[in-house]
């Protein structure tokens, strides 16, 4: 018959055809050239009224298998076509897991920050609370209730920044103190520790007109000067490593009596001498002392019944001395490069303690 050689031709075309497709746009135009509505086999089905009932049967089979035989191969190539594509994505977008990854810069504390954060927690830890207070004071809270009366000597040496008669930028945190004990009449205990900065006219290598204070003040019954010293030698070993040494030396200041200079044994020389101490084995790093009575007074704080001790310190000169900074304009003046050494030091890591 005819008709079914013409298939069989049809058929042959088709797989010629099909070994030559390589994408899915030319695929898919052999599908409609073949399988669409107006396609080879819809045409060939269409001529099949001319033939006889035995050969319509006959044409119809073939015609029938050849559809199904075309819709398998023209699947079968798609599958393949598709998964082709598909790896191609793949490999075009696979990841290399072995590269570096991007480096992101992230923020840090400045290094002032870290050594009061590093005292704050050890305070905390011990019961003490963080208090601020103002930077513009009254000149009673900065120097009258401090036992430092109008004409006191010691007024002089701190040389203030005056706003008006009354009104001057704190010389130190202690008015943060004073606050503290007038605010609490005569309850006890008191254990604060008081950072923040404080301004004083004086300006050298090593002093600036601004500068960053913390202070403690511990008011109970039964304090003494071992409370002091123990608190301060914890502070010591925390700051400059757990095999430190401190020692007292007498001092004066008018809002303690008695008052001393803590030294702590050299962290670079273990007190053996070295430049950074001078040779003397001891680095300078506290004031301190026991709050003088005339000051517990002037809070509402009976002196008969009440003790306290207190102590101050510089947070530029500790920075200093732990980091090894040796110049004090590196502290304010902002330059990452110096300031990005500080990004990986977690506070008090000198020596674990
Ligand atoms: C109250 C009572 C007592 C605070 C104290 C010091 C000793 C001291 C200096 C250290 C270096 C200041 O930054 S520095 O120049 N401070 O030596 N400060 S006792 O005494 C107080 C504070 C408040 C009510």
């Amino acid at each position: 018959m005819d008709i079914i050689k013409q298939i069989e031709n049809i058929k042959q075309d088709l797989d010629v055809q099909l070994s030559k497709v390589d994408n899915l746009k030319a695929l898919n135009d052999l599908r409609t050239k073949y399988l669409g509505r107006k396609g080879i086999i819809q045409q060939l089905s269409e001529g099949i009224s001319e033939l006889s009932i035995k050969e319509k049967k006959e044409f119809g089979r073939h015609l029938n298998q050849f559809k199904e035989l075309a819709i398998a191969k023209i699947n079968k190539i798609q599958d393949k076509l598709n998964e082709e594509e598909l790896n191609k994505k793949l490999s075009s977008e696979a990841i290399d897991v072995t590269l570096p990854g991007t480096k992101v810069d992230t923020g840090h504390s400045h290094p002032i920050t870290k050594v009061i954060e590093e005292i704050e927690l050890l305070f905390i830890s011990m019961g003490y609370d963080v208090v601020e207070g103002p930077e513009v004071e009254t000149d009673l809270y900065n120097f009258e209730l401090l036992n430092l009366p109008k004409g006191h000597p010691a007024r002089d040496a701190q040389d203030s920044f005056y706003i008006n008669d009354e009104m001057l930028l704190r010389t130190q945190t202690s008015p943060v103190q004073i606050r503290t004990m007038l605010a609490n009449k005569d309850k006890t205990p008191i254990r604060i520790i008081c950072p923040g900065k404080v301004y004083r006219r004086d300006e050298d290598a090593t002093h600036t007109h601004q500068f960053t204070q913390i202070e403690g003040l511990v008011v109970d019954k039964n304090i003494s000067v071992a409370h002091l010293k123990g608190t301060l030698e914890l502070l010591a070993r925390k700051l400059f490593g757990k095999d430190r040494t401190i020692r007292f030396r007498p001092s004066y200041f008018p809002f303690t009596e008695p008052s001393f200079e803590v030294d702590v044994s050299c962290f670079k020389c273990s007190g053996e001498g070295c430049s950074l101490c001078k040779h003397t084995g001891w680095l300078e790093i506290l004031g301190s002392g026991m709050v003088h009575p005339n000051v517990l007074r002037a809070c509402g704080y009976d002196p008969e019944v009440y003790t306290g001790f207190a102590f101050g310190m510089g947070v530029e000169r500790t920075a200093m001395l732990k980091y090894g900074i040796t110049d004090i304009r590196d502290i304010y003046i902002n330059d990452l490069r110096f300031l990005d050494n500080f990004n990986y030091i977690d506070g008090g890591d000198i020596n674990e303690s």
